[in-house]
């Protein structure tokens, strides 16, 4: 198996080239933006901007991989409030890039994971959290309403032109090296530092009555690696643990870590224009089609994201 990883210097990514090489024994390569490192023994990196469809469809001729997991994006819902154009602009224009450049290469059919997110099911009916994918989706932020658009492309083009095309809805993933701009990453970024006397023991937060479903990013790179080799072309899966936590007891479970006493303030910056209150992922089509299991404790996740803190 021969695999790229398209947006490999990112977060995810970076965790993914290493699960592939050294536990899957696959044959790995990644593209990643000039300024980034990926720095995987064996690996080889190409810089690659997913909006230059020429470079896209000229790096998959040269290679021609077995599986392309895409996951180059503007990943972040904040940042997409401010920037919506360029959201859209590389999350679907970027992803249409490589549908098409596969389209038009001839006699070549490799698998494609599109790593949407869960996001995309937004606001749901009163007295509904747990969402399967055959649930309404009702996207209530821009970056939410790109994945959507990617995945709804994703699912037409394994459709209209018989493309190996699967779509992750992929919850909120954590762990160390993880940028401070989403959540876990941010406290105890915070907590580190007051722990180190670099700060003020007040801890500056968004909305903490949200509830999310939280997985740790190598448990993440299980499924989708999981999903090239069993997952059906043309179907959505949901990536996550199956249980949602509030933020709150997130922020009450990093504080407790310091054994400081710490204020916390709401900054009015971090707030939302829109949030979607619970999001919980019912897992049961990625486990009956792949086996996968979330394998690593939350607390472990946080246990190990601070630590990564403390030391950087
Ligand atoms: O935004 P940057 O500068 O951190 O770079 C991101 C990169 N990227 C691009 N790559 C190629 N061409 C572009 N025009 C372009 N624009 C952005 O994609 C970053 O290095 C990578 C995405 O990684 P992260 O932002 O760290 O996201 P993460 O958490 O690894 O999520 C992976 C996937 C994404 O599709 C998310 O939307 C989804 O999972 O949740
Ligand atoms: N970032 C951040 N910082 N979020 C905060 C804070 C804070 O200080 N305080 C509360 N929150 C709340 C947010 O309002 C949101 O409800 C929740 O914490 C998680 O926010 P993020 O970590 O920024 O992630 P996200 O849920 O918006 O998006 C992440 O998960 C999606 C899947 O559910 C990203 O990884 C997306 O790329 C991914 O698709």
């Amino acid at each position: 198996m021969k695999a790229l990883i398209i947006g490999g210097g990112g977060f995810v990514g970076r965790y993914l080239a290493e699960h592939l090489l050294q536990d899957c024994g696959w044959e790995t390569i990644v593209t990643k933006l000039p300024k980034e490192t990926v720095e995987v023994e064996g690996c080889e990196a190409y810089n690659l901007d997913i909006l230059d469809k020429d470079a896209v469809e000229a790096l998959l001729v040269r290679h021609k991989p077995d599986a392309i997991l895409h996951l180059a994006a503007q990943s972040s819902v904040a940042y997409s409030w401010k920037n919506p154009q360029l959201t859209a602009d590389i999350n679907i224009h970027g992803c249409l890039n490589v549908l098409d450049a596969v389209r038009d290469i001839p006699d070549y059919s490799p698998k494609i994971l599109l790593i949407g997110s869960g996001e995309e099911y937004g606001i749901l009916p009163a007295n509904t959290s747990l969402v399967s994918e055959t649930t309404p989706v009702h996207p209530a932020n821009p970056y939410a309403i790109t994945k959507m658009a990617q995945n709804l492309f994703g699912a037409l083009y394994a459709k209209a032109y018989e493309m190996h095309v699967m779509m992750v809805r992929a919850f909120n993933h954590v762990g160390p090296r993880q940028l401070p701009q989403f959540v876990v990453s941010d406290f105890c970024k915070q907590v580190a530092e007051i722990m180190a006397g670099k700060r003020e023991p007040v801890m500056r937060v968004g909305n903490l009555t949200a509830a999310r479903d939280f997985t740790d990013v190598r448990d993440v790179v299980r499924a989708y690696s999981l999903l090239i080799e069993h997952g059906k072309s043309g179907e959505v899966y949901n990536v996550g643990s199956g249980r949602a936590i509030v933020i709150q007891e997130i922020l009450d479970r990093i504080i407790a870590h310091s054994g400081k006493e710490i204020t916390v303030e709401v900054d009015p910056a971090k707030l939302r224009p829109v949030e979607v209150p619970v999001i919980r992922a019912d897992i049961s089509k990625l486990q009956a089609d792949t086996g996968w299991q979330p394998e690593i404790p939350l607390e472990q996740t946080i246990a190990e994201t601070l630590e990564y803190w403390k030391q950087h």
